[in-house]
């Protein structure tokens, strides 16, 4: 373990020198002690942990600063089409081991750490994750601008600078509690604010007419967005793009010094207020009718500055050759909605096109049509955007006529696909899906409109950096690490799945990721858990049609059977490890019991010492991309158990998958296309498949239902009080007769449940032959070609947005 006193002793040896272009170990040292000494964020200079961490993030972001500057200008001069990706949300983690990573430095940054005392893994650990996103929509804008950026492509992300990101998990006795996580406490050493890049941003007011009849928004607030830009580099190339995130800011003027020095402080800053509420939260809440504005707000407040931006940057290149000409702003410019959050893109681009340039309406919504795409995330009704008109009018009044006439309600779906000239979903069932449900009334109208990409993940976070074993072997049997930016070539490894050598190597790699995993679980969650047992893990949001009830039901049984065996019994069966995490949204009360339940079960199952080597049941707190990092490369079966067609994609079961964890899950969402490529004898299966939900959903509610012995057992077990005196009955009952979403258990735990059984007893079975489920992993990693999100991209760029990759020399 590296020491702070003698780091803070040995970094006064190294001469403190600006190296920004630092290549070798004792350059790198060197640049890391000028930021030690001369970018101060502490009063007194100790070279501890927390200050090596900005020391050394500050000189790799000298490095990406260098590439970035390079990347812009190439881009300026070549004047591509580019692609501007509009989302809420992003999760991106931790951003020091990614840049090392992709710059592929991590071993000189290594080596300079050492003489400066310090571990390089220690130092990354000190980062707090950025988690500016709720799950997998987040992650996956992530995931995208890691790839547009390896693929060279010319790309922009757009989002908030949440002043809190997603909160953090603690659990108490009581179950969930959310505290507001400061990620931005300190600084953040990789975003760089631009002063220049600056917007008016308005909000309420009213629509002046002129006599000749032109419409003018004018009044109301105005309010600032200010550009921070976060570079994110791609993998072994020098082009860095950029995630524009803006903050929301008022100026000097705004400030009334006369009322504040009257002692109107409040009045004085009202202004002020506003502008901090803005960014203040990621995802505020929005069953008030306050609540509701102020995310209409951010959703506008984004689209407006993002749009500004866009257009400034397409007149700036476009007065260089003299031409001014609006139907080229399509053949300049690709936005994409990740999903409707950034609607109000479309009515505020034909506004600004209108009112301030002047289009007419056909031109105006002809232009905006062919830049705009949207991608659908989810067929949920809860979580289709509705806005009333009523606040629509007082927020955007100019926006609410543009609206209106393109479309009677404000059902933000129907007006992203009546505005754009792409929709598409994220997995081919969930495509399938809206082409034959949700969006079916447009089908015809537009056939061509409506794709499938299928979602993917970044291989780089998501394997290389994140299971260096795991990589460090596939490499060695490819011969080559050219898999790492050409994920098809891990099909090469499909020839070597019986090859005993592998499957001792690829043991080892998985049995140093379970150790690893172990220990964690013991510093956050208390649990000693046995590395031999096999660990299974289900980590997402908490959501009743994600199933973590049935996770824990399928446990409770696991435990009432291991209860009724006696110890010859026992011996014979597979030992377990099941860890469940994942954050419940904080009004979502059913979530937040499925939390308590969990912690429940685990607290009774780990203190029972007759069946301690064979159950444990552990709820990993606070669930968040680093955590993942951890989680995945360890896991060895893990769960996507969603009521089939309600999970649009999912993107973590890709995650376990390449990391060679076998997934038990139903025919939902991309598990679909998993089983296609990895093997349907490499998938434990279970569960009532789409097109039968509807027919079994009525059954249910006729009564027509026969309930499997075990299912009741596993709920009256709970409903006894075997994990205490906690209420669990309106968790229970809504998987009874008339309850839940008004029909009793609309996500058909009860009926899958037998069938969920069968394929655990499945599971346990192969575990036993160890050379079999050695197979089943190689098979899987080797399979998961397809699910990297270069392909998705390569797709989105080949397809919908008509992008080439522009790179820096
Ligand atoms: O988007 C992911 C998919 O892999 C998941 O299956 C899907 O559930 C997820 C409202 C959402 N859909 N909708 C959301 C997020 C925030 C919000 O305020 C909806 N997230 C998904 C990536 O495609």
């Amino acid at each position: 373990k590296a020491n702070g006193a003698a780091a803070s002793c040995l970094i006064k040896k190294i001469p403190a020198v600006a190296h920004p272009s630092a290549e070798l170990p004792s350059e790198i040292a060197s640049n890391i002690a000028y930021h030690a000494q001369y970018s101060p964020h502490f009063s007194s200079p100790k070279f501890d942990l927390e200050q090596a961490f900005y020391a050394t993030a500050q000189s790799v972001r000298d490095n990406l600063i260098q590439r970035w500057n390079d990347t812009y200008s190439h881009f300026h001069k070549n004047d591509p089409k580019q692609t501007y990706y509009l989302s809420m949300e992003y999760l991106q983690g931790r951003a020091l081991s990614n840049a090392i990573g992709n710059l592929d430095i991590k071993g000189a940054y290594a080596a300079a750490l050492t003489q400066l005392g310090h571990e390089i893994e220690e130092i990354a650990e000190q980062e707090k994750d950025a988690a500016l996103g709720n799950g997998g929509l987040g992650r996956l804008a992530s995931c995208f601008l890691d790839s547009m950026a390896t693929l060279n492509l010319p790309a922009w992300g757009y989002g908030l600078r949440y002043r809190y990101g997603l909160f953090k998990q603690k659990i108490s006795k009581d179950g969930q509690e959310e505290l507001a996580e400061d990620w931005l406490e300190k600084f953040s050493p990789w975003e760089v604010v631009r002063h220049d890049v600056i917007f008016p941003v308005r909000f309420f007011g009213h629509v002046d007419i002129s006599p000749t009849g032109t419409r003018k928004w004018v009044g109301g607030d105005v309010i600032y967005a200010l550009a921070y830009d976060v570079p994110i580099p791609g993998y072994r190339t020098k082009n860095t793009i950029s995630l524009r995130l803006w903050e929301a800011k008022v100026r000097a003027e705004d400030f009334n010094l006369f009322q504040f020095n009257d002692g109107q402080h409040e009045a004085a800053t009202q202004l002020h207020l506003k502008a901090q509420q803005i960014c203040a939260v990621l995802y505020p809440g929005d069953t008030t009718e306050n609540g509701k504005i102020l995310r209409l707000k951010q959703q506008f407040f984004l689209c407006s500055a993002s749009l500004q931006d866009i257009i400034a940057r397409f007149k700036e290149r476009r007065d260089r050759s003299g031409e001014y000409e609006w139907s080229n702003f399509p053949i300049k410019v690709a936005l994409q909605l990740n999903d409707t959050h950034p609607t109000l893109a479309i009515p505020e681009l034909m506004r600004l096109l209108m009112d301030d340039e002047g289009l007419g309406w056909d031109e105006a919504l002809g232009v905006t049509s062919r830049t705009i795409a949207y991608t659908n995330h989810t067929v949920l009704p809860e979580a289709l955007e509705k806005w009333s008109q009523a606040t629509m009018w007082k927020l955007l009044p100019r926006h609410m006529e543009i609206i209106k006439e393109i479309d009677k309600i404000v059902h933000m779906a129907n007006l992203c696909v009546v505005a754009s000239h792409t929709v598409n979903g994220v997995a081919q069932l969930h495509s399938d899906i809206l082409k034959t449900e949700l969006f079916a009334n447009y089908v015809s109208l537009w056939p061509g409109k409506f794709q499938n990409k299928t979602n993917g993940i970044t291989p780089r976070r998501w394997l290389h950096f994140c299971n260096p074993e795991l990589s460090n072997i596939i490499t060695k049997w490819l011969n080559s690490d050219a898999w790492i930016t050409n994920l098809d070539l891990l099909s090469g490894l499909h020839k070597f799945a019986n090859n005993e050598e592998l499957h001792v190597e690829w043991a080892s790699a998985k049995m140093a990721n379970k150790r690893r995993l172990a220990q964690y679980v013991f510093n956050v969650a208390g649990v000693a858990i046995d590395p031999d047992s096999l660990f299974d893990i289900q980590i997402k949001r908490i959501h009743e049609y994600k199933r973590q009830l049935l996770n824990i039901l399928g446990a409770v049984h696991r435990y009432k059977k291991l209860k009724d065996m006696n110890s010859e019994e026992r011996k014979k069966v597979t030992p377990r490890t099941i860890m469940i995490g994942g954050k419940a949204f904080a009004t979502y009360t059913n979530a937040k019991r499925i939390v308590k339940l969990v912690n429940d079960v685990g607290s009774v199952v780990n203190n029972d010492p007759e069946i301690s080597n064979y159950l444990k049941v552990v709820f990993v707190p606070n669930y968040n991309v680093s955590v993942a990092e951890i989680l995945i490369p360890g896991s060895e079966l893990s769960q996507h158990i969603s009521t089939a067609g309600m999970e649009a994609s999912g993107t973590s079961n890709m995650k376990f998958a390449l990391n060679g964890c076998l997934i038990v899950g139903t025919l939902d969402g991309a598990n679909i296309e998993i089983r296609e490529e990895i093997g349907e004898e490499n998938f434990f299966l279970f569960g009532a498949e789409a097109n039968e939900v509807p027919r079994l959903r009525k059954e249910r509610e006729n009564g027509l239902f026969k309930p499997d012995p075990r299912f009741e057992e596993a709920k009256h077990f709970i409903r006894s009080g075997a994990f205490g005196s906690y209420d669990y009955s309106p968790l229970l009952d809504s998987l009874e007769g008339n309850s839940g979403y008004g029909r009793g258990d609309y996500f058909l735990v009860g009926h899958d449940f037998p069938s969920y059984m069968d394929a655990q007893a499945r599971v346990d079975e192969a575990y036993k032959d160890k050379k079999r489920w050695l197979k089943m992993s190689i098979m899987s990693t080797a399979g998961c070609g397809k699910f990297s999100s270069d392909r998705t991209i390569g797709q989105y760029a080949k397809d919908i947005w008509d992008i080439h990759p522009c790179q820096v020399p």
